[in-house]
Parts: C-alpha cells; sequence; structure tokens
C-alpha cells in the first residue's frame, strides 16, 4: 500500500524538520583534507559559511598557503599526522597550494557556500 508508506514518509519528514527547528543554532562542520605526496586529497572541498576545513599531513613536508579571497593561511606541516585548520567566514571559492610541490600541482580549492 503506497499510501501506508506515504503516510509514514511524511510523519518521518515532519520529525526531521521539527528536530531541525529545535536545534539550537547550525552546527559547524569539519571537512576533512589529506596531504600527501603531492596532492590534496579530496583536492575540492564544499562547504558552508563558518564551517572549517582541517588539514590532516600523511607524508612529507607541506604547505597550506591561501593568500586570496581575504582568508589568509601558510601553515607548513612538517611531518606525518600533524594537524591545521581554518574556518571560512566568507562565501567564494579559494584556492591553496603547497608553496613546496606547486611545480608537482599540489593544490587545492575550498568552496564556501
Ligand atoms: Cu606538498
Amino acid at each position: 500500500m503506497t499510501t501506508r508508506n506515504d503516510a509514514l514518509r511524511c510523519a518521518l519528514a515532519l520529525a526531521a524538520v521539527a528536530s531541525v527547528g529545535f536545534a539550537p543554532a547550525v552546527q559547524a562542520k569539519t571537512a576533512s583534507v589529506l596531504a600527501d605526496d603531492f596532492s590534496f586529497s579530496p583536492a575540492t572541498v564544499k562547504i558552508k559559511k563558518n564551517d572549517k576545513v582541517r588539514w590532516t599531513n600523511v607524508q612529507g613536508s607541506h604547505s597550506v598557503t591561501m593568500s586570496k579571497g581575504g582568508q589568509d593561511l601558510d601553515d607548513i606541516l612538517s611531518g606525518s599526522g600533524e594537524v591545521t585548520s581554518a574556518k571560512f567566514k566568507k562565501k567564494g571559492s579559494f584556492s591553496y597550494l603547497c608553496t613546496f610541490h606547486s611545480d608537482e600541482g599540489m593544490k587545492g580549492k575550498v568552496v564556501v557556500r
């Protein structure tokens, strides 16, 4: 019976809307990017305003260098497991690169919506 399923689906949808409605604030999320030899993975992350991106070094030495779009970041991840993060407060498309491996095309992008 489709009508019963539709009713159930509707109830679940309403419950989901209600739970979101009672949440104190929109929860900021953190997107994870891995820095490896010689790429960022994923190369492009899409986040929402006020979300964070966290870069984790898998191996080698890398930098996360970003200067355009009002988001200044120049952190060096010199060892395996080293981490840096940034919060993005403006919408836009922010390209960054690893200054050590820019010749190898080690770059990424953060798209903030
Ligand atoms: Cu690098």
